[in-house]
């Protein structure tokens, strides 16, 4: 049975699936229905598009290289470790709107942690922010049996974010362990780039 996690906290993964190799990570979001007035009107103007990354970090929560974020413009990593499914320009629908994929066994053994952000695409240019999100949600899908792991929907209300981190996968005493972050960020995807440097 799929665990519903709250915001900050955390399972072991390899506790709930001790056969645990690959994974898809599943994350969605809708656009708010543009209401009235000239908000609106702007909204409608322009289109709203989520990108999900992966930094994949080492024991330092550094990068290991450039080639170690997964994101739209590149969507392997050099082992083959995480794979991104594709970007989705929309949002619209419900379940996964981007999907990455996880093999466990194939990351290099530097890597200790694995955080997951979705960022609003020219979220500047387009006066957009995740004010203007709802049904943001991350779950985590065993690929072996396809049952859902564990899923965290982010309920809380944010603003002026226009990038979030939604959760993290990270190794603990050995054991991989997921937890649910829902941190907000005004930083655009280089910003965040260079924290992780
Ligand atoms: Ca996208
Ligand atoms: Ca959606």
């Amino acid at each position: 049975m799929s665990i519903s996690l709250l915001k900050g906290c955390h399972i072991s993964l390899t506790k709930e699936s001790p056969a645990l190799n690959n994974i898809a990570v599943g994350l969605g979001w809708d656009a708010k229905k543009a209401g009235g007035g000239l908000l609106g009107l702007l909204r409608l103007g322009s289109d709203f598009d989520l990108d999900a990354s992966v930094f994949m970090l080492d024991e330092n929560d550094k990068l290991l290289s450039s080639k170690h974020f997964v994101y739209y413009g590149n969507l392997t990593s050099p082992e083959k470790s995480v794979q991104h499914q594709g970007d989705n320009l929309t949002g619209e629908g419900d379940g996964d709107d981007e999907v990455i994929n996880i093999a466990l066994s194939r990351l290099p053994a530097q890597i200790q942690k694995l955080v997951f952000v979705v960022n609003i695409y020219e979220a500047l240019s387009r006066e957009q922010n995740f004010g203007m999100v709802q049904n943001a949600f991350i779950r985590l899908v065993n690929q072996s049996n396809n049952q859902e792991i564990a899923h965290y929907h982010l309920n809380e209300a944010f603003s002026h974010e226009t990038a979030m981190i939604f959760g993290e996968v990270y190794l603990s005493k050995g054991e991989w362990t997921f937890k649910a972050v829902g941190q907000g960020s005004m930083d655009d995807l280089n910003q965040m780039i260079n924290l992780y440097t």
